[in-house]
C-alpha cells in the first residue's frame, strides 16, 4: 500500500514584487509546483494524501490561494475518489486566536478531507487497515503535549505532524518511531529522514527567506510503500535559484570587478533569464558601490531577481607560520602513533609546544 507525503506547501506565497497579469509571479510558482505534485499524484494512484503542514503561507492567505487548494483538492477527488486526503495545520495555517480556526478549518467539512487545525485526531480506514493520527501545530503548543498512540487494531499505523522530533527536550512531538509504520512530518523544508520511517518530505519550492541556501537541493515530495518501507522521492521542477560563487574585491583593481560581475552572470549554464539569481561580492566597501553603476539593471530584467549581497572579505588565510596548537596537535598525534612513548615524554612535548615556551 502506497502513500504520498507532500508538506510545506505555502500556497499564498509572494515574493520580490514582480506581478504577471495581475498575480505575484512567485505566487503563481507556488500554485504550479502544487498542481503539478497532484498530477504526479494522480499517476501513482496511492491509497491516501498526507499533507504535514503549512498548507499556506499565512493564516490569512490572498483567496487566490484558497482557490488554489480548493481546485487541487477537487482535482484529486474527482480521480481518485475513494482516496482520502488528510492534513494536519502547520504554524504558518495557525491564527494567534486559539479558537480561531485558521484557513484550513473550512476544507475539514469536505467529504473525504481530513483537515485538522487543533487537537490531535485519529482516523481510521477499516477498507484499507489503516490508521491515521494527525498532529497539528496548535495541539503540540497549547496544553498538555498530544498523547501520539498507534491504533493496535489497524494493519498499519501512520502519523502525520507537523513540528520537531528531534532528540531534544524542545521537540514539540515525542515518539517511538518503532510503534509507526510511517510518520510524515511536516515544517522543515529540506527534504530528510530523521529516524528510520520518520520523514520530512521538504517544501514543494524554495519558499524560504534564504532561497540559495536552498539552490541545490531538489524539491518535491515523497511516497512511501507500506509493505516494503521503501520511500521514493518525486521532484517538482518550481523556478531555478542560482547562487554564485563569490567575487573577491581586489581593492588595487577596482576596475575589475566591473568585468568578473559580468563574467559570472555570463557564464551561468542556460542564463539567468526568468530565474532568481544570488550574486556575492566580498571585501567591497558599501561606499564602493557605484562602482557597478550602470551593470545591474539590463541582469536585474534579464532575471526575475537579482540580490546583489556584500560579504566580509574572507578571513586571511592563516600566517605561514603554523599555529602552536596545531603543531601540538600534529606531534601528538605522532607521538600517540609510537607507542613506546611514556607520559613525561609527552609532557615534555606538549611544554616544547606551547607558545611561552618557545624562543
Ligand atoms: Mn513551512
Amino acid at each position: 500500500m502506497i502513500i504520498a507525503h507532500l508538506s510545506d506547501l505555502h500556497l499564498g506565497y509572494r515574493a520580490f514584487g514582480h506581478m504577471e497579469q495581475g498575480r505575484n509571479v512567485r505566487e503563481a510558482d507556488v500554485a504550479r509546483a502544487f498542481h503539478q505534485a497532484i498530477q504526479r499524484v494522480l499517476e501513482i494512484a496511492p491509497a491516501a494524501v498526507l499533507v504535514a503542514g503549512d498548507v499556506f503561507d499565512r493564516p490569512e492567505p490572498p483567496h487566490s490561494a484558497l482557490v488554489a487548494l480548493a481546485q487541487g483538492l477537487q482535482t484529486l477527488r474527482e480521480a481518485l475518489p475513494d482516496v482520502p486526503v488528510l492534513m494536519a495545520a502547520g504554524a504558518r495555517d495557525t491564527p494567534p486566536g486559539p479558537a480561531d480556526p485558521g484557513p484550513l478549518g473550512a476544507f475539514d467539512t469536505l467529504a473525504g478531507v481530513e483537515a485538522v487545525t487543533a487537537t490531535t485526531r485519529s482516523v481510521h480506514y477499516s477498507k484499507l487497515n489503516l490508521n491515521v493520527v494527525l498532529v497539528p501545530h496548535r495541539s503540540t503548543v497549547q496544553g498538555p503535549r498530544p498523547v501520539v498512540v498507534p491504533n493496535p487494531d489497524a494493519r498499519w499505523n501512520v502519523l502525520v505532524g507537523y513540528g520537531s522530533v528531534d532528540e531534544e527536550a524542545a521537540s514539540l512531538l515525542s515518539l517511538d518511531s518503532g510503534d509507526w509504520d510511517y510518520v510524515a512530518l511536516g515544517h522543515e523544508h529540506f527534504r530528510r529522514e530523521v529516524l528510520p520511517g520518520v520523514h520530512y518530505a521538504g517544501a514543494l519550492e524554495r519558499v524560504g527567506a534564504t532561497p540559495w541556501e536552498e539552490a541545490a537541493e531538489e524539491k518535491g515530495f515523497l511516497t512511501c510503500d507500506l509493505e516494503s518501507g521503501q520511500t521514493r522521492f518525486h521532484p517538482i521542477h518550481g523556478r531555478p535559484v542560482v547562487s554564485l560563487e563569490p567575487i573577491p574585491f581586489e581593492a588595487d583593481r577596482p576596475e575589475r570587478l566591473r568585468e568578473r560581475v559580468i563574467e559570472v552572470l555570463g557564464e551561468v549554464p542556460g542564463g539567468i533569464e526568468e530565474k532568481i539569481v544570488r550574486i556575492r561580492i566580498q571585501g567591497l566597501p558599501p561606499g564602493q558601490l557605484d562602482l557597478l553603476e550602470g551593470v545591474l539593471p539590463e541582469y536585474r530584467r534579464r532575471a526575475l531577481h537579482l540580490e546583489v549581497q556584500l560579504d566580509d572579505a574572507p578571513p586571511l588565510s592563516l600566517s605561514q607560520e603554523v599555529k602552536p596548537s596545531v603543531r601540538m596537535a600534529s606531534r601528538l598525534v605522532e607521538c600517540l602513533a609510537d607507542q613506546s612513548d611514556n607520559f613525561d615524554a609527552l609532557l615534555e612535548l606538549v611544554q616544547e609546544c606551547l607558545p611561552e615556551r618557545r624562543a
